[in-house]
């Protein structure tokens, strides 16, 4: 049997299939990483890891023979693709199996925040509703322009998903895609013109802080900043900063920058809704990514080939 090091958790079913596939090596009874890469490295061809803890440099280092990494999700932003590719190593992704949920997750956001569902839900539980009367109004989801920053597989199932509101729907990509939205080529106008901005790019150098502070001020008071993609894409500070000054109105967050760490000031904030990055993360999308991660690796020890391999992998 192949030996396979276990980074991420994995899932009771992916367990399963792995355990009957390769002898696995899970991180997590690994004390001593330095001694165990010197005994077992050599003999460790296959990676299973998620989006975020990708590979540590040093681990890379230490498995000489390294074939396949399996990420169980579709960002891969913690993964050197650079590195792996040169060394011949595959990477894989969950691609499309979470896309429906990732659009819920949007909507659950979007109806959250604007309904005030966290403050609602709060009135009724602390008595308020009784001694206090009903609960000040809230404003509609309905008819407003969503500015969607990524239009790629999920960003389009989002706008699909949208279409209960009866929205204006705008995108900003680096290039158009054939889709029945309006493409706008700068995300401060694309924030101008939206009530709401969703984010669902991929992590990265490549879009690190797009979402600035001249962002931010151009969605307004009362604009909405949902973000299901990675904490990396929003400059953190000059979103807390823009909440608290009412610059901007409010924010659909699952995704920070240093998870599980969420900036301070956002827990008292009424016009925010936190999610602990659960985008994807119901028990059935979590085994459907789950079977993907091993479908690719049984496949790769079967004949060589993978399912969905990343792109700057797709060659080898
Ligand atoms: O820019 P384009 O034309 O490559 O369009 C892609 C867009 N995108 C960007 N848009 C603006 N500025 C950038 N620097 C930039 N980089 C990428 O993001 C494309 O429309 C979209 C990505 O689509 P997919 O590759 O199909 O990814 P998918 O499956 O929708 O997932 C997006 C991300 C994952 O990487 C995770 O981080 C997260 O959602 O769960």
């Amino acid at each position: 049997m192949s030996d396979l090091l276990l980074i991420s958790g994995a899932t009771p079913r992916m367990m399963d299939r792995l355990t009957a596939e390769f002898t696995v090596h899970d991180i997590q009874t690994i004390d001593d990483m330095p001694t165990f890469l010197a005994e077992h490295g050599p003999k460790i061809t296959a990676v299973a890891t998620d989006g975020h803890l990708g590979v540590r440099a040093d681990i890379m280092d230490g498995l000489p023979n390294l074939k396949i990494i399996g990420v169980y999700g579709v960002g891969y932003d913690g993964v050197d693709t650079k590195t792996a590719a040169e060394r011949g190593i595959v990477v894989t992704h969950t691609p499309n199996v979470l896309n429906a949920e990732v659009a819920n997750t949007t909507l659950m956001l979007m109806l959250a925040t604007y309904r005030q569902l966290r403050f609602n839900e709060d009135w009724v539980r602390s008595g308020n509703w009784k001694t206090k009367g009903n609960a000040p109004l809230s404003r509609s989801p309905d008819n407003r322009t969503i500015g969607i920053l990524g239009m790629g597989r999920i960003g389009q199932m989002i706008a699909e998903r949208l279409q209960v509101f009866n929205p204006t729907i705008l995108y900003h990509t680096r290039t158009a895609k054939d889709v029945p939205y309006t493409h706008v080529p700068n995300l401060v106008d694309m924030a101008e013109q939206a009530d709401v901005l969703v984010v669902i790019t991929p992590g990265g150098a490549a879009t690190h802080h797009l979402v600035n502070a001249d962002v931010l001020n151009a969605l307004g008071p009362d604009g909405l900043l949902i973000n299901v993609a990675r904490g990396s894409v929003v400059d953190e500070d000059a979103l807390v900063a823009a909440l608290a000054d009412g610059r901007l109105g409010m924010a659909g967050l699952d995704v920070f920058d240093a998870e599980p760490h969420v900036p301070e000031a956002l827990l008292t904030m009424d016009n925010v809704v936190l999610q602990p990055h659960v985008g994807s993360g119901t028990i059935e999308t979590r085994q459907a990514m789950g079977d993907l991660v091993c479908d690719n690796l049984s496949q790769y020890l079967k004949d060589g080939t993978t399912l969905t391999s990343v792109p700057e992998t797709a060659h080898l």
